[in-house]
């Protein structure tokens, strides 16, 4: 029941918040963090995109079929590197670098899913983590993502979860949180012992499960893709994204990654959310003088909120079956969870903070939306 209740709200509140949109542009860009960005009295451009000031040579994030075997195996081992280097930052239950970065997404996992920072948020987590990867481990290349289109409906013999070159295949007997949830057994991360989840829970040691369902994993498809992609602002576009491309590549491999949490304890959540950053760039791209600081969105998720008409249109909706998921205490948002920061009311603009707990520096949303700018330099290819 934990992506269901997320698509319910999402889609009440994009039926009624759609003024908010209308009214976000002409847009102010708020100041920065650290003082990157231009103050709050510069207008965000109309027309042209603004030419990058530091950002001349960009990153180029590949597909991970596309990848060398050489450029795979560096690519998994830095992520191995980051699961042995040890944790300093003092983050709750967190004994390695790669369980800080699970951290930043488990702690404020409650503001920044079925709420306007969805996209943003993330995108600021996959360059911690791609930062993370070149800076401490190594690594040379930029991060991969998956080109989920091309295996929906058969996740199970993708590059991806290939137990060679990829991630490890699908999970096998026992060994997850409830009976029935199989650990993976092969691969580069079969022996890895997370300290995070499921869920909100912390300091209970589990391994990566997983649990493949190729009919959810149907729902990253190109038919919604493409869907997604014709929506004509944020307030529709977000919606379609977080329900639908997202949920496939989350329920489509299963188990851990199911998880709304703790999803990042399993390595395929960073190539999963990266396409996902690629969608939103590319809708971007469709239209940027419009779309570049196009923000909006409620703050708080509504847990209220009456069941879900279909969106995208006329595609159905496929959820997973959660019989197989962790207890329901462990998704309880835990007393003190962190608040949105950093708007004026309860709807999302580019002001929002984006809270990386000291893992990086935090952004403000503002300085997240253009992939070519100052704080983000990188592109699709
Ligand atoms: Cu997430």
């Amino acid at each position: 029941m934990l992506f269901r209740p997320t698509v319910i709200g999402l889609v009440a509140l994009a039926a009624s918040a759609v003024t908010v949109s209308a009214l976000s542009l002409p847009v102010q860009v708020p100041g920065s963090l650290d003082g990157r960005s231009p103050g709050p009295a510069v207008a965000a451009p109309r027309g042209p995109p603004p030419k990058p000031k530091k950002c001349k040579k960009k990153l180029k994030r590949k597909a991970w079929h596309t990848l060398k075997k050489k450029e795979k195996k560096e690519y998994i081992d830095a992520e191995l590197c980051l699961m042995s280097k040890p944790a300093t930052l003092g983050l709750p239950a967190t004994a390695n670098r790669f369980e800080e970065l699970q951290s930043i997404h488990q702690i404020p996992a409650f503001i920044t899913h079925g709420v306007g920072a969805f996209l943003p948020y993330h995108r600021l987590h996959m360059h911690a983590h791609e930062r993370a990867l070149r800076e401490e481990c190594g690594y040379k290349g930029a991060q991969p993502y998956w080109d989920e289109p091309r295996d929906a409906g058969d996740f199970i013999n993708s590059d991806v979860l290939d137990p060679v070159t990829g991630f490890g295949g699908n999970g096998t007997g026992n060994g997850g949180p409830q009976p029935g949830m199989g650990c993976i057994h092969d691969g580069p991360f079969a022996n890895f012992s997370n300290n995070l989840g499921p869920g909100y829970f912390q300091g209970t040691p589990n391994c990566i499960y997983r649990f493949v369902n190729d009919t959810v994993s149907l729902m990253s498809s190109q038919p919604y893709v493409d869907e997604c992609k014709a929506k004509p602002n944020y307030l529709k576009f977000w919606p379609c994204l977080e329900a639908a491309p997202h949920v496939g590549g989350h329920g489509g491999v299963g188990g851990k990654m199911l998880d709304p949490i703790a999803s990042p304890g399993d390595p395929i959540f960073y190539l999963h959310h990266t396409w996902l950053d690629k969608l939103f760039w590319e809708w971007q791209a469709l239209d940027l003088p419009a779309r570049l600081y196009d923000i909006s969105g409620p703050n708080l998720p509504d847990p209220f909120a009456p069941p879900p008409t279909p969106d995208p249109g006329s595609l159905p909706l496929i959820f997973p079956t959660f019989d197989k998921f962790p207890p329901p205490e462990a998704f309880v948002v835990p007393p003190g969870s962190p608040q949105p920061q950093g708007d004026p009311g309860n709807v999302t603009t580019l002001s929002h903070v984006l809270d990386m707990l000291g893992v990086i520096p935090s952004a403000t949303i503002a300085e997240v939306m253009n992939i070519g700018g100052d704080l983000l330099c990188y592109e699709y290819v």
